[in-house]
């Protein structure tokens, strides 16, 4: 026996909604501790919407964009579960879609956060066509679901009140731990410096490159963008650069020739897991 098909049968998928503005599930200020065991089995059952590379497509509206979150990386495990743990579920009630890349330093050189964060940019657009891109400590979750992560008419500093800064900007220029900028305005500054080797000072290039290119940051109101970060002894490897005093003074005239138009780098190891993607790169060592 056959089934009988109509021919003229069509079948009619209606458009999604555009996903809201202020998205209805938030719940707002959240409990986030690190003192219970967490691994990645309990991130991953708890988490059955995330598909293969730690991807996410709200099913019932139609996101405005597609946001990829950047996180650099290397030894750092444990606090990697943590926020996934916590990250997935607020960005799923967030409507955002997104894929979450870990861009991991290979070998023990000095280590580099801005050009880790540069890689991750043009990586994340091989993958997909993103539009915003949010680079996110490993070490820092959100208090507070209705700081949105995504991108904004000016680049973006989300991580604005940090318990270890006693909940406060520690100066007005800080643009550290999470920050966020449209494909446009991330080239507009010509991506971030990949000079900066070993402990602090990229940040403030970042924020000198954007107010130098006529943009503003825009930020979250002080009692949504509260973070807590996972207390950690420093790493190794990662000293403080005693150059980034110096360097800082200079973006006007480095950031023409210093960014991802000069970027360099071989990707070591791609690998899509069910909660991130992970691509390790070898960005070489300072000269
Ligand atoms: N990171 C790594 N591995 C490293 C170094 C840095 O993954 O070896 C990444 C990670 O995403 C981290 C980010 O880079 O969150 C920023 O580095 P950081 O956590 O060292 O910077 P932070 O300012 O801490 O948060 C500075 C050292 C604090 C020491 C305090 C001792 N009590």
């Amino acid at each position: 026996p056959s089934v009988k098909v109509d021919p003229n049968q069509t079948v009619t998928e209606r458009p999604l909604p555009p996903c809201p503005d202020s998205p209805p599930g938030l719940v707002g200020r959240l409990l986030i501790e690190f003192s219970s065991p967490m691994s990645m089995e309990r991130v991953q059952r708890e988490n059955p919407d995330v598909t293969e590379g730690g991807r996410y497509t709200p099913s019932d509206c139609q996101p405005k964009e597609r946001v990829a979150i950047i996180i650099p990386f290397r030894h750092r495990e444990h606090h990697l579960k943590y926020w996934l743990h916590y990250l997935h579920p607020i960005l799923r009630r967030q409507k955002v879609e997104y894929g979450i890349y870990i861009i991991n330093q290979f070998g023990e050189e000095t280590f580099n956060r801005a050009k880790l964060l540069n890689v991750g940019f043009l990586e994340a657009l091989k993958d997909a066509e993103y539009d915003c891109f949010i680079f996110s400590d490993v070490d820092l979750i959100p208090m507070d679901d209705r700081n949105l992560y995504h991108c904004y008419e000016q680049p973006r500093h989300f991580a604005i009140a940090m318990d270890k800064f006693g909940f406060r900007l520690p100066y007005a220029g800080y643009f550290g731990g999470v920050s966020g900028l449209s494909k446009l305005q991330f080239l507009k500054i010509n991506g971030f410096p990949n000079e900066y080797w070993g402990w602090g000072g990229e940040d403030d290039d970042i924020y000198n490159r954007i107010t130098l290119n006529g943009m503003k940051v825009s930020r979250p109101d002080i009692r949504i963008g509260r973070y807590r970060m996972i207390k950690h002894e420093r790493d190794k490897h990662n000293e403080p650069n005693p150059q980034r005093f110096t360097k800082i003074q200079n973006t006007k005239v480095t950031m023409r020739k210093d960014g991802i138009n000069s970027l360099r780098y071989q990707v070591v190891h791609f690998a899509k897991y069910p909660m991130y993607t992970n691509i390790t790169v070898d960005i070489g060592k300072p000269p």
